[in-house]
């Protein structure tokens, strides 16, 4: 068991940490950059630690300095949080080489997931449904131009080393596709070093429905149903909730065990996200996320459950604290994602914050680092709170979303909480009638924000 975690993160997701080791009697050590001395995860943290200047790169994504905190403060296991280093195999390595342990999947994992043809081959042997497309990389023009007239126009390519909406091409027609081909692997190879791509049938109004699951790396593995986070700008969620408004109980339950009898096959260990899309009552696979990510909380909010806890306990060797029939889904969730943004260009607005007060009452959560006076720097992203709100059905939950909204005070910056009153003005919203272009199509329409 551990006595000591060192989270190599920042802001919120640094505070969700601390506070699940304080609830397991376990010390914790923050990393910080200069710009952080007085954030939040400081003050909270056991220990700290400076690990570098401003930039993130000069300090959460220094590996050494990262590694030499452990050694300097005892501690015996690293919390990645998201972003940052959670996602990298090398680091992962570079951890176990040093005789710490990462709170997170293996290296071969990260790396297996990180490369989305290799991913999405391995999903595919393990009977996930993924969408039709290429098998693995497409070396040529003409090798793209025969799959793209078998596949049927649109078609989508992607770099084998993008995801999250980073490196794809779209080719509504033959006209297109050479154009989508050569952008497509040029720009990877300038973004990635690696020009490899795929080919993929464009679904032109899908829902991104993801599923989370949890693994034990002994080949035991659970799902804790989806996430509906179809509302997105520029491949930025901006609103995610669980359950989703379109699956029923027996599509969770199959699409769900399909999910966690993959990862139980690979022996995965700890929190993963099976990303989809969803398009007339079917499921594609597109990407696998081996990170916890930063809407866990409206999954934790339906199955009663702590998410960190258990990668902590998975990281220790030990079982998950449930099985799959302990997890009963309960009411539902949502999540807004509060950003220090300046709308309606949502342009990021850092300063300082003269006024915050969290809401509060049942049914509601407000993870954030924020506190009276704090300065928000302007060298990270842009992600400053989240609100969760949980009620017993869909109605009831964003009833309590709008209140919550209404106590929410963050004065001295421009946030994104306005676009949340907005969109629950929504019939689309509230009928949970969206997919992933409607927010965009939305905004451009010029909502009064
Ligand atoms: C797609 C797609 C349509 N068809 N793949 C964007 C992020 C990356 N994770 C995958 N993405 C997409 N892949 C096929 N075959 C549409 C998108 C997409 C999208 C996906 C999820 C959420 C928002 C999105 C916004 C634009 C495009």
């Amino acid at each position: 068991m551990f006595d000591k975690i060192l989270i190599a993160n920042r802001g919120e997701i640094a505070l969700r940490v601390i506070r699940a080791c304080r609830e397991m009697g376990i010390h914790s050590v923050a990393v910080h950059s200069t710009a952080d001395a007085d954030a939040m995860h400081v003050r909270m943290a056991d220990e700290s630690v400076c690990i570098g200047p401003p930039p993130g790169t000069d300090s959460y994504l220094s590996i050494p300095s990262i590694i030499s905190a452990c050694e300097i403060t005892g501690a015996q296991a690293i919390h990645p949080g998201y972003g940052f280093l959670s996602e990298n195999a090398r680091f992962v390595q570079i951890v176990e080489d040093h005789g710490l342990t990462f709170i997170g999947p293996s290296a071969e994992h990260i790396r297996m997931m990180g490369d989305k043809i290799t991913a999405k081959e391995t999903m595919k042997a393990l009977g996930v449904p993924c969408v039709p497309g290429s098998e693995g990389g497409v070396p040529d023009l003409e090798t793209a131009r025969k799959l793209a007239q078998d596949i049927g126009y649109p078609v989508i390519i992607k770099a084998t080393a993008g995801g999250g909406g980073r490196g794809m091409k779209l080719a509504k027609t033959p006209e297109d596709l050479e154009r989508a081909f050569q952008t497509a692997r040029s720009e990877a190879k300038a973004a990635f070093g690696n020009d490899e791509v795929y080919i993929e049938k464009y679904l032109t109004k899908p829902r991104h429905i993801e599923i989370q699951v949890f693994g034990d790396g002994q080949g035991r593995a659970v799902h804790l149903g989806e996430r509906d986070c179809s509302l997105q700008r520029r491949h930025q969620k901006v609103l995610e909730e669980a359950p989703g408004p379109v699956i029923d109980a027996e599509t969770r339950a199959r699409i769900g065990k399909t999910c966690a009898d993959a990862v139980a096959r690979i022996n995965y260990s700890g929190a993963g996200t099976i990303e989809f899309l969803y398009e007339d009552g079917e499921f594609y696979f597109i990407e696998m996320n081996t990170r916890l990510q930063v809407e866990h909380p409206v999954t934790e909010a339906i199955f009663g459950v702590d998410l960190v806890r258990e990668q902590i306990r998975v990281a220790e060797g030990r079982p998950l604290s449930f099985d799959q029939d302990d997890l009963q889904l309960n009411g539902h969730a949502i999540e807004v994602r509060i950003n220090a943004e300046r709308l309606p260009t949502f342009s990021p607005c850092p300063g300082k914050i003269t006024a915050y007060h969290a809401p509060g009452g049942l049914g509601v959560r407000m993870d954030s680092a924020l506190y009276d006076g704090y300065s928000i720097p302007p060298y990270y992203d842009s992600l400053i709170g989240k609100l969760i709100v949980h009620g017993r059905d869909r109605g009831e939950a964003l009833a309590r979303l709008d209140r919550a909204l209404g106590e929410l005070i963050v004065d001295g910056i421009d946030t994104t909480a306005p676009l949340f009153r907005a969109l629950l003005l929504e019939p689309d919203i509230q009928r949970g009638d969206y997919n992933i272009h409607w927010l965009e199509r939305w905004l451009e329409a010029g909502p009064e924000l």
